[in-house]
């Protein structure tokens, strides 16, 4: 379903005025994974004169009363959402609105739980709880760690073929991970506690780089807020995939799963088929929506 693979034998291209037009409600006419068309300038230079039609993207506002997009990337293969239990805490607000962003949009999501190598005995159970949650919400989630190579063979061989994303908060080791996978890479990474000093992003570009063992990866800069882009309150729960399965057992269509009766959804969360945690998160996206409209 995803665009070709690009080759890589990269092009100094600038941006044609008129390009920044057309993409007024974003900031960025132009996104990493764009296929676009070229020209080549007078100084060498290629001239951006086109885009193709993007088969996906990931799209987020900085805060939910920004006006403006932003688009994180496109033509995604796989975006893998990067997060830790602990150092950073794990944010499962942030985690939602990113998952709901990426059903919205048809990418295909999975989590990277990275760090793995962090979690003592009492932090296991916190990360049982975790799968619990996510793997019941219908994701996979992949164990892995940047510092002992956890999973980072199983990795590199997913990623082959594919355009990866590797998205997530500021220093949960996105940028460590793709080191690991590619010693030939050596993407700046920082020691955790300079970020609490300064609150700082490491990566602070949007790049895509080659495997050597096939495939390219985009590194992104941490994301701290996730502004949901608008949609219809209706739509809110196709986005969350337990919560669609059960959609058409609902006595109403459509149903908002707050105050219908005889909704399916809520039963499920009464006895625990899907979990609380999602559910509320899903309640304050929908009041939010409702809020900043
Ligand atoms: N113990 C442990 N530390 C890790 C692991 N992965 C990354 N780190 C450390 O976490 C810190 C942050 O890693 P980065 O790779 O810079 O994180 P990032 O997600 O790229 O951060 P930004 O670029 O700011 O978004 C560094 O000190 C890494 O050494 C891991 O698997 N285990
Ligand atoms: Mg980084
Ligand atoms: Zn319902």
């Amino acid at each position: 379903m995803v665009s070709p693979l690009p080759l890589w034998d990269p092009v100094e291209c600038v941006v044609r005025g008129r390009l920044r037009l057309k993409g007024s409600k974003t900031t960025n006419p132009l996104a990493v994974g764009d296929i676009v068309k070229y020209e080549p300038g007078d100084d060498g230079k290629g001239i951006i004169v086109s885009i193709e039609p993007r088969k996906n993207y990931i799209i987020r506002k900085s805060t939910n009363l920004s006006r403006e997009s932003h688009i994180i990337a496109s033509n995604i293969g796989t975006a893998y959402l990067v997060t830790t239990l602990i150092h950073p805490e794990v944010k499962t607000v942030f985690l939602d609105r990113f998952l709901v962003t990426c059903e919205a949009y048809r990418v295909p999501v999975k989590i990277l739980l990275n760090k793995r190598d962090l979690l003592d005995r009492e932090e296991i159970d916190m990360l049982e709880n975790f799968k619990q949650i996510y793997e019941g919400a219908g994701y996979e989630i992949i164990e892995v760690s940047a510092k002992t190579g956890l999973n980072i063979e199983k990795l590199r061989d997913e990623c082959k073929g594919k355009v990866s994303l590797f998205s997530g908060q500021s220093g949960v080791g996105k940028s460590s991970l793709i080191n690991a996978m590619d010693s030939n890479l050596i993407l700046k990474t920082a020691n955790i506690s300079d970020y609490h000093l300064q609150g700082k992003h490491t990566t602070t570009f949007y790049e895509m780089h080659p495997l050597n063992s096939g495939g390219f990866i985009i590194d992104t800069p941490g994301i701290r807020g996730f502004g949901l882009v608008e949609m219809e309150r209706e739509e809110l729960s196709h986005y969350f995939p337990e919560m669609l399965k059960l959609n058409q057992e609902c006595r109403f269509a459509p149903c908002t799963h707050t105050h219908e009766p005889g909704c399916r959804v809520k039963e499920a969360v009464d006895n625990n088929e899907i979990s609380a945690d999602r559910y509320l998160s899903y309640l304050g996206m929908l009041d939010e929506e409702e809020k900043y409209r």
